[in-house]
């Protein structure tokens, strides 16, 4: 008999890693999890780890012959700055590693003959604002409005949506029988910010970079203009939106991609809370005009009113516990 299982992918990463702990704590999972990379020290032993590439079909086939599997958290992806350095090979990972993905969630929900559940992290990249007069016009984004990105991992983001979007309404459409489809869900997160983690390869970690730096006396210039304004989330309100998102009874949902998010701070401010925890702190400004861009063409926040209406997201952490409850002490003691 096959093992029923969750399987989360990019599971070396940071999402995956907070993820992984998440589970960890509550009981009844089996879980698989694949990466390029192994499972970082403190979570081995918590799930089924292969070391392997998303692309490699002889690998999910063998991966579908031993596991049943009916949840997937499909996390691995290259970031946007990354996509900008190597744009084809974020389209490989992003674009046909996700298509990977959702033919083999929907070849298992035909053969268990019920829905898996599909869980895709998007982002505040699938957004493109086309000058700095309309983000600051138009600052809480809804997810229907500026669907024009400007980075390759955005582009490859939207798709990933569209895609999850035909696997589980028109896959097949034409086929005699229409097969059982998957049930797909994506949240489009802000900036992600964790206490235990550094992220590496997006545009967002001016601010997870300069508090890390903080915290080991490191100086940090800041490589975004002290104004930019984007929104922001901790890593533990982005585990609960995908808990809750990937719990909630189907009937909830009106849309297959909601937006969350938690607060907006621009570059300055967060520099300020910084530098009252830390105030020894070296944090300056040297903007670089490419990553500037980047940053000025997403939403200043995000309107995250259908997913609180649908399936009552609230995030746990303002910007004031953000930091004083989570991101200041646990970065201290991680660092002193
Ligand atoms: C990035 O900066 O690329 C990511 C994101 C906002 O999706 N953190």
């Amino acid at each position: 008999m096959r093992t029923r299982v969750v399987m989360i992918t990019g599971c070396s990463g940071e999402i995956g890693q907070a993820l992984v702990a998440d589970f960890a704590e509550r009981p009844g999972y089996e879980l698989l999890t694949l990466d390029l990379k192994p499972l970082p020290a403190e979570l081995e032993g918590r799930s089924r780890h292969i070391v392997g590439d998303i692309l490699d079909d002889a690998l999910l086939g063998r991966i579908v012959t031993e596991y049943e599997i009916h949840t997937i958290f499909h996390l691995a992806a290259l970031l946007s700055a990354r996509g900008e350095f190597t744009p084809e090979l974020a389209h490989r990972v992003n674009v046909e590693g996700t298509l990977r993905l959702l033919k083999l969630a929907a070849e298992q929900s035909e053969w268990q003959g019920r829905p898996v559940r599909f869980i895709f992290p998007s982002s505040i990249a699938a957004y493109g604002m086309p000058d700095p007069a309309t983000k600051a016009r138009d600052s809480r984004v809804r997810e229907w409005d500026w669907n024009q990105p400007q980075t390759m991992y955005g582009c490859n983001k939207l798709y990933g949506e569209l895609l999850g979007a035909y696997y589980s309404t028109n896959y097949r459409q034409l086929a005699a029988e229409r097969p059982v489809m998957l049930d797909f869900r994506s949240l489009r997160f802000p900036g992600l910010i964790s206490a235990y983690t550094v992220p590496s390869g997006g545009t967002s970690d001016y601010a997870p970079e300069m508090l890390h730096a903080a915290a080991q006396g490191k100086p940090y210039q800041c490589f975004v203009r002290p104004d930019t304004r984007i929104p922001f989330m901790v890593m533990p309100d982005a585990v609960k939106s995908l808990m809750q998102v990937a719990a909630v009874d189907h009937g909830s949902l009106s849309r297959l991609v909601y937006n969350v998010t938690s607060f907006s701070l621009s570059a300055a401010e967060i520099r300020e809370i910084v530098l009252e925890a830390f105030p020894d702190a070296d944090i300056t400004f040297e903007p670089d005009v490419r990553r500037q861009g980047i940053v000025d063409s997403w939403p200043a926040d995000l309107n995250d009113d259908p997913a609180r209406r649908d399936w009552d997201w609230k995030p746990e952490y303002d910007a004031r516990r953000a930091f004083g409850d989570y991101l200041i002490p646990n970065i201290r003691q991680r660092y002193c």
